[in-house]
């Protein structure tokens, strides 16, 4: 494996064209051209409706330098599996399939057809930038929108739900690779990435994303964003590879540091102004409770 231990060390070719569409700060165009450097230039991209589809913008004045095929919203990975098998059918054994869609179209109506791919265990990377609502239509709460978060559709109290943990979900199909990342540690994304490009089989992303414009916060501030989600141990970095899971990069060293309390995180949000004290203190409980889980199980 080709680890890579600073920024200085990554490709040099870039995969994106200079500007695109995304608002300023957007964790996504972090993502996708570290991403893009891990993936190379020998990758055929299927993406559903989503920010990424406007980032990218459209032919011939796409963002992007690698072939994409924009596809409907809940087939994102049935597409994949199409365009692998005709990539198989032409002996392009090398040619790397990557489907990358968002939370909404990943955690609700894009789940079916991945448990279907993971199922019949297709051969291609998927990725979900988790940006934690439907932003591209105007910030609605999707599956994966954390309990007390202001949308669009839960305007006044907040979401009542829980999230959904979408990349236990996708491991339980026992598929050969599934990493959480996030847009904040670009390396451990690219090594990550970089070695899924080398396995066969669904191997699964599942990237931590903040969005300035969907939670609330000054552009300036989405690096440090996702560091706070991975510091108080709201999102944990992760890789189970054949079943072994291993807490990774920060969220590893995290088992011998003390936790930033949630209650920061939740504070620099306009999406959590309405979170009640209770509710923070009871999101605590059960943050410290899983990695107290974490720590017997890691150590
Ligand atoms: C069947 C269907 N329903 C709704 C839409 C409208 N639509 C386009 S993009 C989008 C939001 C996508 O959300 P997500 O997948 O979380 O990506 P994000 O916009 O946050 O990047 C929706 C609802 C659609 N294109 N097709
Ligand atoms: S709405 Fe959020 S995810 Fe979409 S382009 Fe803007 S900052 Fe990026």
């Amino acid at each position: 494996m080709n680890t890579v231990s600073k920024a200085i060390d990554l490709p040099i070719e870039e995969l994106v064209h200079p500007g695109n569409r995304a608002c300023s700060g957007c964790g996504l165009s972090l993502i996708y051209r570290t991403a893009l450097k891990a993936l190379g230039r020998d990758t055929i991209l299927v993406v559903p409706p989503s920010c990424l589809t406007v980032l990218q913008g459209l032919y011939p004045i796409a963002a992007t330098q690698l072939p994409c095929v924009n596809v409907t919203f809940a087939s994102t990975a049935a597409a994949a599996s199409g365009v692998q098998a005709a990539l198989r059918a032409q002996g392009r054994q090398n040619t790397l399939v990557a489907a990358w869609a968002g939370d909404g179209g990943t955690s609700d109506i894009g789940i079916q057809a991945l448990s279907g791919a993971c199922e019949r265990q297709e051969n291609f990377i998927y990725i979900c930038y988790d940006n934690e609502a439907y932003m591209n239509t105007g910030v609605q709460r999707s599956g994966t929108t954390p309990a007390g978060a202001l949308t669009t559709t839960t305007p006044l109290v907040g979401k009542a739900q829980q999230r959904k943990n979408v990349a236990r979900i996708v491991a339980a199909h026992d598929i050969p690779y599934v990493a959480t990342c996030s847009a904040s540690y670009p390396l451990d994304l690219y090594n990550k990435m970089a070695r899924a490009r080398t396995m066969t089989g669904i191997r699964y992303f599942h990237i931590h994303t903040p969005c300035p414009a969907g939670w609330g916060f000054d552009p300036r501030f989405t690096v440090k964003m996702g560091k706070l989600a991975v510091e108080t141990g709201l999102f944990e970095l992760y890789e189970i590879e054949n079943g072994r899971f291993s807490l990774t990069g920060a969220s590893k060293r995290l088992l011998d540091k003390e936790r930033t309390p949630v209650e920061k995180y939740f504070s620099v949000q306009s999406r959590f102004k309405v979170l009640p004290r209770e509710q923070v203190e009871r999101i605590q409980q059960e943050t410290d409770r899983r990695w107290n889980e974490l720590k017997q199980t890691q150590s």
